[in-house]
């Protein structure tokens, strides 16, 4: 037999997939063909591969249909408290074998496939990444609806379904280009149109007042069309439903062109309303105040509020007698969850509803919001918070920027009886900042109007209490909480990695993908030493794998025996991709003074977008790829080191690369990475981690204890210290003449001799702003580094530390993260959907 063979036959019977009926194996291959014909209108002669895909992706979701129905219908008729998360991204990546894997039909469908001659895994390839998002941020999201249909939790995700989600990234000439992603060309075999559910949004326009009442008027309008995704949960009946809007215009567009008989140009001006959806925002951590971007903002939240409210309503079974009583249960039915401030404008937004449309006091509208909204914040970073101008408010949205100002205004009353006579805190803690241009801060707009304000880690959410909402804090110590980030282990094991899965589940059974705190079980296996083996073996295949897809996408040939050494997230100066690469440039000039020594052999991956708006990111970018050039090309380095720079790192790419990494790079500057939840999934997948103190990491340490993982460099005190007695990098450099070195050849251009002065000023910059202090924790890392290569040497070792990992990888799965938003937060209930029609 074949290895491949064996492989093949070994994923057959993987445990976690039940064997497949003969039955359902000849529905699919039934419903296949009749999609192949009836829907993508091919015969086997002229089909390719995306319409075996189709066919594929449609007979799947026929699937999902009688669930998605069920469970609408059981929300429903049992009237229970739904839970709302609005977020401007969901980065939701590949849709086919997730489902098939929830759904309990991978092992019909690979064998129904096999049986046509097909070979599923170059169909599910076909499939384009959905990524509408950035980083962290956005796959959070997608998580999130993961465990949340898991669960059984009556959940929506609500959003923006842009045409272009974040650009594709090429490498030319060592430079980062920017291809647009078009997604949708081919059509999304997961979505439903509901043309039947478009909701008018407005903008613009001034306000009027008759007595007590205000009006918006003079406003133009956009339309919102919904597209519904359905969410299964794992081998449950819950499909949930993602409702993301897509921006429509009017179809009398602008009267006085039609009127005037133009036409043809007021058809083609129809693309300024659609320009709203058309494109996602490209930045991660970092805020960029235009005007477009709020438009999609406010375009979201107006669309989903009314979409609640309508569901609010319709659930109603007795008439209420007043809008106050209507209103009075609202936050027992609705918890809205803010994804970050973002969509923060539904606050005012469902104050302009509740008091201008329903005609409800201030009072009892503002009692409905706090008791309705609660923001997640992600970042402490001051150039990531949102601050908008308070003239650009006034001109898209007239009449909130009336209803921001009458929050602070009643905001400021409270603090000012709080701390009376104390005037710089009153100034410090106004929701509209007055220095400079006036802007209105959304972050403390949504702490003072949300009943809860939490961060993603425990450390995280203690900056925020002690620094970002320090004054709020005291003002209500209440309201702020942790709760600590997660993944879901069904993509993020079960699906990206199947031999560690099956290996899993021989040993403690098949409940550890919704009870992944039995990983804990793997403990009693750390000295037995042919699981270790066989975990060893995995990781081997699983490196043997990517280095294939590197060898077939950029013609380097990798070690397998060599270290797999990786660093995959968006390329941020916070995250120091740059400290990682000088630590590159130390082992080369270490191989190169000393040729014939002894050397752990390492593969180095880097793989992220830089923002392209983002200079110095486009540049760490760029010297990444000319020095993997330089050393990769270099007869005396061998294959004692290798440097990839990963192009275009997306969801389905890093379903590749987890499973595949000996050491997973957490490198960030303590107390700027919020939480990190790439650093779970590499843990999850058996890979050791090297970190600072920061994020995550630091929970994560706790679990596995600090024998099992590589700790380096300053705590978020010390780096408060060295500020406070001030840094001077030179103060370093002078006794690190292995840094001076490696400054000094990126300085003069030995990476790229054929533009010598490229990267001197970002050589010269970091000596004299080094923000996120690279030069401080230089020589922590590097020695750190040096005991990751010695553990390497010792597979035993290496390998039971992985074990330790993956079995105390528990707490970070997203379940645990949802169950305690629905019980501290959303105060709601799992639902039980029953297959059978609800009785009348
Ligand atoms: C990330 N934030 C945090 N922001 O950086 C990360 N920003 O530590 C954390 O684990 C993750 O959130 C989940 O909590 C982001 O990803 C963005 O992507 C973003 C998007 C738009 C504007 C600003």
């Amino acid at each position: 037999m074949t290895s491949e063979e064996s492989d093949f036959l070994r994923r057959k019977q993987i445990s976690l997939r039940g064997l497949p009926e003969i039955d359902s194996v000849k529905e699919v291959i039934n419903n296949f063909n009749r999609h192949l014909h009836y829907t993508c209108a091919k015969d086997r002669n002229v089909a390719t591969n995306k319409d075996f895909y189709f066919a594929l992706a449609n007979t799947i979701m026929d699937k999902l249909v009688g669930k998605w129905i069920r469970t609408q219908q059981s929300y429903h008729k049992q009237n229970v408290k739904r839970v709302y998360y609005l977020s401007l991204e969901f980065m939701m990546g590949r849709t086919l074998s997730n489902t098939m894997i929830n759904l309990m039909l991978e092992g019909a469908c690979d064998e129904a496939l096999y049986q046509l001659g097909l070979d599923i895994e170059e169909l599910e390839s076909e499939e384009p990444d959905a990524g509408l998002g950035n980083g962290g941020l956005g796959r959070l999201a997608a998580c999130f609806l993961d465990s949340l249909a898991t669960l059984g939790y009556p959940a929506y995700g609500y959003g923006i379904r842009y045409e272009h989600g974040l650009f594709n990234q090429a490498i030319i000439n060592c430079n980062q280009i920017e291809k647009p992603d078009s997604w949708l060309t081919y059509g999304n075999p997961w979505e439903k149109a509901r043309p039947e559910y478009t909701i008018p949004v407005k903008f613009y326009g001034r306000t009027q007042k008759h007595g007590d009442r205000v009006e918006w008027v003079d406003y133009k309008t956009v339309i919102a069309m919904p597209y519904d995704t359905p969410i299964p949960g794992y081998k449950t009946n819950t499909v949930n439903t993602v409702r993301l809007w897509s921006a429509k215009s009017p179809k009398d567009f602008d009267l006085s062109y039609f009127n005037h008989g133009n036409y043809i140009e007021a058809v083609l001006d129809r693309n300024i309303a659609e320009n709203i959806s058309r494109v996602l925002y490209p930045n991660d951590n970092f805020f960029e105040g235009k005007e477009l971007r709020l438009k999609q903002e406010y375009f979201m939240v107006a669309a989903t509020l009314v979409d609640i409210i309508r569901r609010f309503k319709v659930n109603k079974t007795v008439i209420p007698d007043s809008k106050e009583e209507l209103y009075s249960d609202f936050p027992d039915k609705v918890a809205i969850q803010l994804n970050d401030t973002h969509p923060s404008l539904a606050v005012p937004e469902l104050m302009r509803i509740l008091v201008d449309e329903e005609g409800l006091t201030w009072d009892l509208a503002w009692k409905v919001c706090k008791g309705t909204f609660a923001y997640t914040n992600h970042t402490i970073l001051p150039e990531a918070l949102e601050r908008w101008p308070v003239s650009m408010i006034e001109h898209v949205l007239p009449r909130h920027l009336e209803i921001i100002y009458l929050i602070n205004h009643f905001h400021l009353e409270e603090v000012r009886a709080k701390f009376p006579g104390d005037h710089e805190k009153i100034r410090n803690m106004s929701i509209i900042e007055e220095t400079g241009e006036k802007r209105i801060n959304m972050a403390y707009l949504s702490v003072v109007s949300c009943h809860t304000v939490n961060g993603v880690a425990a450390i995280h959410s203690g900056l925020l209490v002690t620094s970002l909402f320090k004054d709020f804090f005291e003002l209500y110590p209440g309201k702020f909480q942790n709760k600590t980030n997660g993944i879901t282990p069904r993509r993020w094991l079960v699906l990206c990695n199947p031999s560690l899965s099956h290996l899993i589940t021989e040993k403690i059974g098949d409940e550890w993908p919704t009870q992944l705190h039995q990983l804990q079980n793997l403990k009693e296996f750390v000295n037995d030493k042919t699981f270790l083996q066989q975990v060893f073996k995995t990781k081997q295949e699983n490196k043997r794998r990517l280095a294939q897809y590197v060898a077939d996408t950029y013609g380097i040939t990798l070690n397998v025996g060599s270290m797999f050494d990786i660093q995959v997230k968006r390329i941020h100066e916070y995250k120091r991709q740059t400290l990682n690469l000088l630590h590159v440039i130390t082992l080369y000039n270490r191989i190169k003074s000393n040729p014939n020594g002894e050397f752990v052999p390492r593969t180095v991956f880097f793989g992220g977008k830089a923002a392209p708006g983002y200079q110095t990111a486009k540049e760490t970018v760029s010297l990444i790829c000319h020095v993997a050039n330089v050393i990769n090309n270099d007869p005396v380095i061998g294959d004692k080191l290798k440097v990839v720079f990963l192009t275009n790192y997306r969801c389905s790419l890093a379903e590749i690369i987890m499973p595949a990494a000996d050491l997973s790079e957490q490198i960030s500057l303590a107390g700027t990475e919020a939480s990190g939840t790439g650093n779970m999934k590499f843990m999850l997948n058996g890979a050791l981690t090297i970190g600072t103190l920061d994020g995550a990491n630091v929970e994560m340490a706790e679990e596995m204890g600090m024998e099992n993982i590589f700790i380096f460099g300053m705590k978020v005190e010390d780096v408060s210290r060295l500020w406070a007695d001030g840094y001077d990098t030179r103060r370093y450099l002078a006794r690190l003449p292995e840094l001076q070195l490696a400054l000094s050849q990126i300085r003069a251009g030995l990476f790229n001799p054929a533009e010598p002065h490229k990267f001197s000023d970002f050589s010269d910059n970091l000596i004299a702003n080094d923000r996120f202090c690279v030069i401080a924790d230089y020589e922590s890392y590097v020695k750190c580094q040096e005991g990751v290569s010695e553990l390497y040497m010792d597979w035993i070792k290496w390998t039971e530390k992985c074990l330790v990992n993956i079995a105390s990888s528990g707490k970070f799965s997203s379940d645990r993260t949802i169950r305690e938003y629905a019980d501290e937060i959303w105060d709601i209930k799992p639902v039980h959907v029953d297959l059978n029609p609800p009785k009348e």
